[in-house]
C-alpha cells in the first residue's frame, strides 16, 4: 500500500480501523467573499465551494480528515510564478479606490469578475494550496484537499483569465521547488483534469523538467476553450523541459470514464512510473464531471476515484488535490465526495456509464504516444489492434443539418430527433454499426483518389469550424455537432483566393447558428463583385462528405452525391445541380483550376438566386456567431484585419442583390 510509513504516528481522532491516512481537508468561508459585482448568476459561484465542504461534512468523512482554514498567500510566493506587476493588480483590486475601475478591468480581462471579496479570496486560495502542499510534503500530512475558489489554471504570469485570478497549483509547486529544498522535493508531477486546458500552468513550467505537466481537456482542434493550439498534444515543452509537458485534446466532448482511464492507463500511468515523482499535485477540476453544464462530458464519481486511485501508486501517496473548475453543484460535491473517500482508503464505490472509450480517443491516445515516446520509452510500443478495436463508435451516422447549409425547416424536427436518437443507441451499444456496408465503400475508394479544391466562403473559412466538417466536433458558436468525413484526414492543403462572384446573406435562420441569413454566393460571375474563399485540398470522397452534411444528408450512403461523371460535367459547364438534395446548397459551381485541380463550391441553383432576388425568399443579415465566425475565418486567414473582414460582411449583408 502506497503509505509514507514516518507519518503514521498520530491519526486525527479517526480510529474505526479503515484508515490509517493522515487526510487534510481545508476550507475558509472567506473564498465565498469574490463573487460577481452585483449579484448576477455566475457558474464560478461561491455556493461551489460551500456544497462542497457541507457534502463532506454530512457524509462524515470531514470528520476523518484534517481540517485546516485557509492562509494567505505572501505576495513573494505569488512572484514566483506572477509578475509583480499582477500581484499589485490583484492585491490592489479590491480596495476601496478601485471601486468603479474595477468592472472596467474586468470587462478588458478574458472572461473575469471582480468585486470587493475578489483579492482576499485570490489570496486565500493560492495562500490555501501553498499550505497543504507544504504539510504534505513535509510529512505532517500524507495528502490532502483544498476546496479552493478562485480557481487557477488559466491564470497566466501576468494575467487574469478563465475565472483565475492566481495560478493556485503553479505557485504551491513553484514554493516546493524553489523556497524548500530541505523538504527535497525535487520532481512535481502536475495532473490537470479539468475539461479546460491548463494554459497557465503549462506556460509557467515550460522550460522546466522538475514539473511534468499532464492535462486532459476538451481541444476540438482549438475551439474549445481557452481557444487555441496551446493545449494540443504537439506542445511538449522546450529547452530541459522538452518532453515534460503532456497534453491529451479530446476531439470531441461526451467523453466519460472509458476515454480518461484510457488515457490513464496509456499515457499517464506509464509516463508517472518513469518519471516518479516527489509529491503529485492535482488540478481536480470536476467540469469534465456528467451534469456539467460547461464541460459537456460524463465522467462520473466513480471515475474519478479510479483515476485518483491510480495515482495514489506514486510518490508514497502524497497527493494535494486543489480544486479549479466545476460547475454543476450536484455533481461536484459526489465527485469530491468520491475522492476524499479514495484519499481516506475506503473501500472503492462502484459503477460506471458506457463500456468503451470513443473510437476518436484511441486516435489522440495513439497521436500522444506518437509525439512523447523519444521522451518516455514506455510510450513506443504501438497499442494492440485488439485493445483499440474496443471501441464505441463515434456518431458518425448522425443525420445533422450541420453549418450554414439547412434543409428546408419542416425536416428539422425530424432530423433532430433521428440524430438523437442514434447517438443514444450508439454509446448503449456496440457492434450495431460494425456491419460494413459494401456499396458505400466502392464508391468510396473511387473518390478517394481524386482531389479538388473545396471553396468556402461561409462559417467554413474559419479552419476549426471546417474541420468539424472532415473531423467531425462543435466548434465555437455552433448550435450542433457535425459527424465528420468517413475520411478523417486533415486537407492537404489551404489557400486564399478572390472570385468575381456576389456573396449574399438569406433564409430566416439555421440551426448550427440561430436566426439569421446564411451565407450564399451567385452562381454566376460578375466581375464587379468578390466573395473571398479559403480554399481546402481535399479528396472527392471527403467533398462529397462535406456535400452530405451541408445538405442535412446522412454521411452513410450507398452513393456519392457527386461522382466522377458529375465533376466531369461542372468542369466542363461550370455548374450542375445536385438532384439527390433538396438542401439549399445543392449546386456545386466550378470556379476554375488550381495546381490543375479543379476549384469547387457549392451554392444555391440560379433559380433560387432568382428567387432571392425577386424576395420570394427572403434575405437577412447573418446570426451574430455566425458572422463573427466569418469574421474569425477572414481575419486567421492572415489575409484582412478584423475592420475590413467586418465591412466586408456588412456590406454583403445589406447591399440589394
Ligand atoms: C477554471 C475553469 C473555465 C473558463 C470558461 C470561460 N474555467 N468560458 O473551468
Ligand atoms: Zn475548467
Amino acid at each position: 500500500m502506497a503509505m509514507s510509513g514516518e507519518s503514521s504516528g498520530k491519526n486525527c481522532g479517526y480510529s474505526d480501523g479503515k484508515s490509517q491516512r493522515k487526510v487534510g481537508l481545508l476550507y475558509d468561508e472567506k473564498m465565498c467573499k469574490h463573487d460577481t459585482p452585483d449579484g448576477e448568476d455566475h457558474p464560478e459561484c461561491p455556493d461551489r465551494i460551500r456544497i462542497i465542504w457541507e457534502t463532506l461534512q454530512l457524509a462524515g468523512v470531514a470528520q476523518r480528515c484534517v481540517v485546516l482554514g485557509g492562509s494567505k498567500a505572501e505576495d513573494k510566493q505569488l512572484q514566483l510564478v506572477h509578475t509583480k506587476d499582477h500581484v499589485n493588480l490583484v492585491k490592489s483590486i479590491s480596495t476601496k479606490k478601485k471601486d468603479i475601475r474595477r468592472n472596467k478591468i474586468a470587462s478588458q480581462l478574458n472572461s473575469i469578475y471582480l468585486n470587493g471579496g475578489s483579492s482576499e479570496a485570490a489570496y486565500l486560495a493560492a495562500g490555501s494550496v501553498v499550505e497543504l502542499a507544504e504539510k504534505v510534503a513535509e510529512g505532517e500530512l500524507d495528502c490532502g484537499f483544498a476546496i479552493v475558489r478562485p480557481p487557477g489554471h488559466h491564470a497566466e504570469a501576468d494575467e487574469a483569465m478563465g475565472f483565475c485570478l492566481f495560478n493556485n497549483v503553479a505557485v504551491a509547486a513553484s514554493y516546493l521547488l524553489n523556497e524548500r529544498p530541505d523538504l527535497g522535493v525535487k520532481k512535481i508531477l502536475i495532473v490537470d483534469w479539468d475539461v479546460h486546458h491548463g494554459n497557465g500552468t503549462q506556460k509557467m513550467f515550460w522550460k522546466d523538467p522538475r514539473v511534468l505537466f499532464f492535462s486532459v481537456h476538451r481541444h476540438e482542434y482549438g475551439s474549445f476553450y481557452p481557444a487555441g493550439d496551446d493545449g494540443y498534444y504537439n506542445m511538449v515543452g522546450e529547452g530541459p523541459g522538452e518532453g515534460f509537458n503532456i497534453n491529451v485534446p479530446w476531439e470531441q466532448g461526451r467523453c466519460g470514464d472509458p476515454d480518461y482511464l484510457a488515457a490513464w492507463d496509456h499515457i499517464l500511468i506509464p509516463v508517472a512510473k518513469e518519471f516518479n515523482p516527489d509529491i503529485i499535485l492535482l488540478s481536480a477540476g470536476f467540469d469534465a464531471a456528467i451534469g456539467d453544464p460547461l464541460g459537456g462530458c460524463r465522467v462520473t464519481p466513480y471515475g474519478y476515484s479510479i483515476m485518483l486511485k491510480k495515482l495514489m501508486e506514486f510518490a508514497q501517496g502524497k497527493i494535494v488535490m486543489a480544486l479549479e473548475g466545476g460547475y454543476n453543484l450536484d455533481s461536484i460535491a459526489k465527485s469530491s465526495l468520491a475522492c476524499v473517500k479514495v484519499l481516506l482508503e475506503d473501500e472503492p464505490i462502484q459503477g460506471s456509464s458506457k463500456a468503451y472509450p470513443f473510437e476518436s480517443t484511441w486516435r489522440v491516445i495513439q497521436a500522444v504516444r506518437k509525439r512523447l515516446c523519444a521522451y518516455w520509452p514506455s510510450l513506443a510500443d504501438e497499442l494492440s489492434w485488439k485493445l483499440i478495436d474496443q471501441k464505441t463508435p463515434t456518431p458518425i451516422i448522425i443525420v445533422s443539418s450541420s453549418s450554414d447549409s439547412e434543409t428546408e425547416d419542416d425536416t428539422h424536427g425530424i432530423v433532430d430527433q433521428m440524430s438523437k436518437l442514434n447517438i443514444e443507441k450508439q454509446e448503449g451499444t456496440l457492434n450495431e454499426n460494425d456491419q460494413v456496408d459494401t456499396a458505400s465503400t466502392s464508391w468510396r475508394a473511387d473518390l478517394a483518389k481524386v482531389d479538388v479544391w473545396y471553396a468556402s466562403y461561409g462559417s467554413n473559412m474559419w479552419k476549426p469550424r471546417f474541420l468539424c466538417y472532415i473531423q467531425g466536433g462543435q466548434a465555437e458558436g455552433m448550435k450542433k455537432a457535425c459527424v465528420g468525413s468517413m475520411d478523417k484526414s486533415p486537407p492537404k492543403g489551404i489557400m486564399w483566393e478572390t472570385f468575381p462572384h456576389r456573396l449574399f446573406f438569406g433564409r430566416e435562420s439555421t440551426a448550427t447558428w440561430g436566426v439569421g441569413g446564411a451565407a450564399f454566393t451567385n452562381p454566376l460571375t460578375n466581375i464587379n463583385d468578390q466573395t473571398h474563399m479559403c480554399i481546402y485540398r481535399i479528396t472527392l470522397e471527403q467533398f462529397n462528405d462535406v456535400l452530405f452534411q451541408e445538405n442535412g444528408l446522412n454521411v452513410d450512403s450507398d452513393f456519392p452525391l457527386f461522382d466522377l461523371a458529375a465533376l466531369q460535367l461542372v468542369e466542363n459547364k461550370g455548374s450542375g445541380s445536385l438532384e439527390a438534395s433538396n438542401g439549399w446548397y445543392n449546386n456545386v459551381v466550378c470556379l476554375g483550376k488550381e495546381l490543375n485541380i479543379p476549384i469547387l463550391t457549392m451554392t444555391c441553383t440560379l433559380s433560387t438566386f432568382e428567387k432571392f432576388k425577386s424576395g420570394e425568399i427572403p434575405l437577412r443579415p447573418p446570426a451574430k456567431a455566425y458572422a463573427d465566425t466569418l469574421v474569425r475565418g477572414l481575419v486567421e486567414g492572415g489575409r484582412f484585419s478584423e475592420e475590413e473582414a467586418e465591412s466586408y460582411i456588412d456590406n454583403a449583408a445589406s447591399k440589394p442583390l
